[in-house]
């Protein structure tokens, strides 16, 4: 051990039982000075003839979280990890995991190289590496089979999802549930007990099960996995658990490991863990800038919004009081969340009983000035600059002083709204996706006068209501709505010049993202943004509505619907597309799937770089974040921003010039530079 390497492992000995703590926050990662700790703090307890079993446990709020992932794709530095836990399996005394908190990936893999394991019920236990484009890649498919068996394990590796321990034990992953204050003295009992038992090395083990559940979990997954690479290659490696030899096995899992490690999958799904994590940050913010107390809740309009958005705070116990101008929409707002609420209890995911509890503390009002006693305040109306402003105006007068007083608007001005009270530094947006109680994404507006501590609550309440809230500054569309405008007036003219509606949406399905822009607006409706006159038809999307074409609650769009809403391609558009390429002179040419990408994703990016030199985003990654949750962009491509980089900024500057774009200044210096984002 050199001098400059942190003590975040040590010993302790309780008689003839050895303890060895990991002791590195936040989360216990198996960063390379914990696996020299554990390597040295092993050899000295195997070497003292005192001592006749090991305990192995972590100090603070976890078990080990797994491998330290801010090391990935740096050189690496400490001992070898496959090597650290080779020495544990093969250690001559029994060796006990105590588990508290999450034993998450190399944790996992860790405690699986312990002979034994113990842990409080609360515990969690699991391998989420696939959740970062990755597989367990320190024994962990080859050992998990051993111990649960090939379904649990399969299960297990390919969906992430981690155990309480309580499922655990069931599954034998857990030998002995220790109690909850009680782990480090359970512990030392439990190996104690072991010490006749002697070690238990799992790669001894046999693999058991059914390996026919492997194709049984790739078709029930089938869509949910669609481009995703980690899957697949977790299940390949517990497959050949079944069948190759233990060391063998270890070599092939090696191999999957480091294809996934170093290809792009895994760094823009490891560049979203963080991007996740920092867009809760605000800059310039100290970090322990005071909260404003969010006690009670407030939302003007029970529409979809409306209602969505107060069901988020209902499931988290904060009460709501819900505003509507006329008796029978706030009923049927009301109505609507009850229903719903219903419809997820049939489902499991709430008790008769939450769905009551949840309503009780739901209160509907026909009046603003019910709204007196609310912390934070969202409007929820329809968008339009003057009713806001006089909704705003209102409020001023009548909540309390210190209230948040937020929008959800989607792309109007914060700031000349804010101008409607005598407290700008209480407004903000908070604008939510529909639908809003399902959505992880929530976009923070902060207008030029929002005071810190009403930002920073905002995010924090976004967090306490299970969002992923981004800080955006005030423009048009903020974020996201921002860089989908030029995607769909790219879409629009594609049209024209002879793409159909179901080209375009199959190149952005076959790319990763949910739905295609002509899908998206079929969902959306291709009546919302319309000026409401049939006679005034200036573009195709004017056309579709003029005829009552809305999307699929009129079963007609950019496509026809049948019943069951499936949809077919449609004469009538393809009509309506002819005439209005024939009125403008466009000739129609045969358009490459290349050139969609070229045109309608390349121009979020160049939108992404003006948003990002504008200061409307703090950071590329927060773009990113936007898209992933909002929006659906595959979490495999990183995001627009991230993507941009692994595309090559170089060749999207060059194919937006041959377009005749204009290329933000921003984007254009990451060309020459040869960079991403
Ligand atoms: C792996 O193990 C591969 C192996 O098979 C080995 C192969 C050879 N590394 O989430 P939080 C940071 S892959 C580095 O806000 P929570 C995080 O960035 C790994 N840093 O806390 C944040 O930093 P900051 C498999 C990490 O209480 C801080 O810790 N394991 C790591 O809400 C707090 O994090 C996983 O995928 C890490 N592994 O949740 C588990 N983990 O404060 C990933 C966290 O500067 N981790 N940080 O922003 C988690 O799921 C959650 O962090 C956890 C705690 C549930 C543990």
């Amino acid at each position: 051990m050199s001098e400059d390497t942190p003590i975040s492992v040590t010993m302790e000995k309780d008689g003839e039982v050895a303890v060895i703590i990991v002791n590195n926050p936040p989360v216990n990662a198996l960063s390379w000075h914990v696996r020299q700790g554990l390597e040295d703090n092993f050899g000295a307890a195997l070497a003292d003839d005192s001592v006749k079993a090991i305990v192995l446990r972590c100090a603070g709020a976890t078990f080990i979280a797994g491998a330290d992932i801010s090391e990935f794709g740096k050189p690496p530095r400490g001992p070898d990890f496959n090597a650290v836990l080779g020495s544990i399996e093969a250690a001559s005394k029994p060796v006990v995991a105590a588990i508290h908190g999450t034993a998450l990936g190399g944790g996992l893999e860790t405690a699986l190289v312990c002979h034994y394991r113990i842990a409080v019920p609360s515990a969690k236990l699991g391998v989420p590496e696939v959740k970062l484009g990755l597989l367990p890649g320190a024994g962990g498919t080859q050992r998990l089979p051993r111990v649960v068996g090939v379904e649990a394990a399969a299960t297990m590796t390919s969906t992430g999802d981690p155990l309480p321990a309580a499922k655990a034990k069931e599954l034998g992953l857990v030998d002995e549930l220790a109690g909850e204050d009680s782990l480090a003295a359970d512990a030392i009992a439990f190996a104690r007990a072991k010490i006749a038992d002697g070690p238990r090395p799992t790669r001894e083990r046999e693999v058991f099960g059914d390996v026919g559940v492997i194709e049984q979990l790739k078709a029930r997954n089938a869509k949910r996995w669609r481009g995703f690479e980690a899957p697949y290659a977790n299940l390949a490696c517990v497959e050949a658990a079944t069948r190759l030899p233990f060391d063998e096995g270890l070599a092939f899992e090696r191999e999957q490991f480091m294809k996934l490690m170093f290809g792009s999958q895994s760094a823009a799904q490891r560049h979203i863990f963080f991007a996740e994590r920092q867009a809760a940050k605000i800059d310039g913010l100290p970090k322990d800038t005071a909260l404003r107390d969010v006690k009670k809740v407030g939302v003007i309009g029970a529409g979809t919004m409306g209602g969505g958005i107060s069901m988020n705070f209902l499931q988290k116990g904060i009460p709501v009081t819900i505003v509507e101008m006329a008796e029978d929409a706030l009923d049927r707002g009301v109505g609507v969340i009850r229903k719903n609420y219903d419809a997820s209890a049939a489902k499991g995911r709430f008790k008769p009983e939450q769905v009551d509890q949840m309503m009780g503390i739901l209160t509907p009002s026909l009046s603003l000035d019910d709204l007196a006693d609310c912390d934070l305040i969202i409007e929820a109306v329809y968008e339009n600059m003057d009713v806001k402003k006089d909704i705003f105006g209102k409020l001023d007068k009548i909540a309390k002083p210190g209230a948040i007083l937020a929008s959800n608007t989607s792309y109007l001005d914060v700031d000349e709204i804010a101008t409607a009270t005598n407290r700008p530094g209480d407004v903000l947006g908070m604008h939510f996706f529909s639908p809003a109680n399902v959505m992880k994404l929530l976009e923070v507006v902060r207008g030029e006068k929002t005071a810190p501590d009403a930002l920073a609550t905002a995010m924090a309440i976004g967090k306490k209501i299970g969002k992923v809230a981004v800080v955006a500054g005030v423009c048009d569309g903020f974020i996201g709505n921002r860089m989908l405008k030029p995607r769909q007036m790219e879409a629009m003219k594609l049209l024209l010049e002879g793409a159909t509606p179901a080209q375009v949406d199959k190149v952005h399905v076959e790319f990763g993202m949910p739905m295609g822009p002509f899908q998206m607006s079929d969902l959306a409706g291709v009546d919302i943004g319309w000026h409401r006159d049939p006679n005034r038809i200036e573009s195709i999307r004017d056309a579709l509505a003029a005829e009552g074409r809305w999307g699929q609650k009129k079963q007609a769009g950019f496509y026809d619907y049948d019943d069951k809403r499936n949809p077919s391609e449609s004469p009538r558009v393809a009509e309506i597309i002819e005439e209005f390429r024939a009125k403008a002179g466009v000739e129609k040419r045969e358009i490459t799937d290349q050139e969609v990408i070229e045109r309608t994703l390349y121009p979020m990016v160049n939108e992404g770089a003006l948003i990002l030199s504008e200061g409307k985003a703090q950071r590329a990654s927060d773009i990113d974040v936007v898209w992933i949750y909002g929006y659906g962009w595959p979490v495999y491509r990183g995001g627009p921003m991230f993507w941009a980089g692994l595309e090559g900024t170089d060749k999207i500057v060059a194919a937006l010039e041959k377009h005749g774009f204009e290329i933000a200044p921003l984007l254009k210096e990451k060309a020459e530079a040869k960079s991403g984002f």
